[in-house]
Parts: structure tokens; C-alpha cells; sequence
């Protein structure tokens, strides 16, 4: 299956693309086998989460719509956060993949959500910290996905609403629960 993967997406999206995942792959790996996570459902969510990347901007939110992803309480929907929900379907009809927690990983790639799995924060931060990402204070970010996962997510978070603000771009509902969730729960642990 993993081979299959490759060979398609080498076809499908584009070869920075490609790259990009074959890095997220190799960063995910590192920080499973770091995290003991299983590493065939690592490399399978790392392999598909941009697996929707080709699909044309103006196809996206027709293509949403035909599959339901659609939640209207979510408007204004925003294309980006759509390769995600989209990937799944991928996930599923091509790779007949069943597994709750892999299409959970792939679902929630970009933004996160409340209550993640470990799976799910290995992904996210795999993304982020694949070694072509370069920004401010990614290598503080790096280090510390490998010593405590649950405080580079929440940097992490935190970086990018922060991001997202100065962009002046809409910041989703579940970013902003993942982050609100992972204070919670850090605040109950010291009580
Ligand atoms: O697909 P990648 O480029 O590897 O990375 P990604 O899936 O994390 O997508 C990053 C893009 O998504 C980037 O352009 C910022 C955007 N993004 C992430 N979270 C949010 C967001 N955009 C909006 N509007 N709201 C968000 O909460
Ligand atoms: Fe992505
Ligand atoms: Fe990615």
C-alpha cells in the first residue's frame, strides 16, 4: 500500500509537493519512533494528508459539497482547510483505509482540534516541522516536539493563530479548541 501511495501521488500532485510529504513522512517517522507511536499508521496518515493538494481551488468547495463536508456552522469556508476533510475521501475510496485514527490524522493535519490523539499531534507537528519549514522560532519549536509534544502543539498553535491574525485571515473554530483545550488540560495537571 505504502508503495501504491507513492506511485500515485507522484502522479497527482505536484513534485515539490511530493517533497514536501516524502520530508513530512521522514520528520513523522522520527517522532513516532521518539513518541512510540505505530509506525505503518504513521507513515500512512504522513503519505495522504496533502493527498488532495491537486485539486483545483475553484473544484474545492463544489467538490466539499458533493461529499457533505460542508458544516455551515463553519462559514465562511476556507479552501485551504479543505485538503484535509478531502484527503479522507481519498483515503478512503482509493486505499480502502478504515482506520478511525489515521483519517482522523489526515482530517485534522491543519488545524488541529480538541482532545487530539497522539497519532493526530504527530502528524500536525510533523508538518510543521519538516526540515524546509523556516520561520521564527521553528528550531525552539523542533527541538521541543521531541521532549514534550503537547508544548511544541501548543507553540505551535499558538504561532500560527498568531500568524493568522497579522494576516488578518479567519482563524478556525477547531485551532482555536485544540489550543484552548491543551491550556485546560496542562492547568488540571498542575492542580
Ligand atoms: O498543506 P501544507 O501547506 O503542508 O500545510 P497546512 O495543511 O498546515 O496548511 C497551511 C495553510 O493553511 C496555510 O496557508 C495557513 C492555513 N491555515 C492553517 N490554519 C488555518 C489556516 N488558514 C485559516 N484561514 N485558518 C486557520 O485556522
Ligand atoms: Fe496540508
Ligand atoms: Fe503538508
Amino acid at each position: 500500500m505504502i508503495e501504491k501511495i507513492k506511485k500515485d501521488l507522484l502522479i497527482n500532485i505536484s513534485k515539490d509537493r511530493y517533497l514536501h510529504t516524502l520530508r513530512v513522512v521522514d520528520t513523522c517517522k522520527k517522532l513516532a519512533i521518539n513518541h512510540n507511536m505505530d509506525l505503518e499508521k504513521t507513515t500512512i496518515s504522513a503519505l495522504l494528508h496533502d493527498s488532495a493538494k491537486f485539486i483545483k481551488k475553484e473544484r474545492v468547495v463544489d467538490l466539499a459539497k458533493e461529499f457533505g463536508l460542508l458544516d455551515k456552522s463553519k462559514k465562511p469556508y476556507n479552501t485551504e482547510l479543505l485538503h484535509g476533510p478531502l484527503a479522507v475521501k481519498i483515503a478512503i475510496s482509493k486505499y480502502d483505509v478504515v482506520d478511525k485514527d489515521i483519517l482522523n490524522a489526515i482530517k485534522y493535519h491543519t488545524t488541529g482540534r480538541r482532545n487530539m490523539s497522539l497519532l493526530e499531534k504527530i502528524i500536525f507537528m510533523g508538518d510543521y516541522i519538516e526540515p524546509h519549514r523556516n520561520f521564527e522560532g521553528i528550531q525552539i519549536i523542533r527541538n521541543l516536539a521531541f521532549e514534550d509534544l503537547d508544548k511544541s502543539l501548543l507553540l505551535a498553535l499558538d504561532t500560527n493563530i498568531k500568524f493568522l491574525i497579522e494576516s488578518k485571515k479567519t482563524i478556525s473554530i477547531d485551532s482555536i479548541d485544540a489550543r484552548n483545550y491543551l491550556i485546560e488540560e496542562n492547568l488540571k495537571k498542575r492542580r
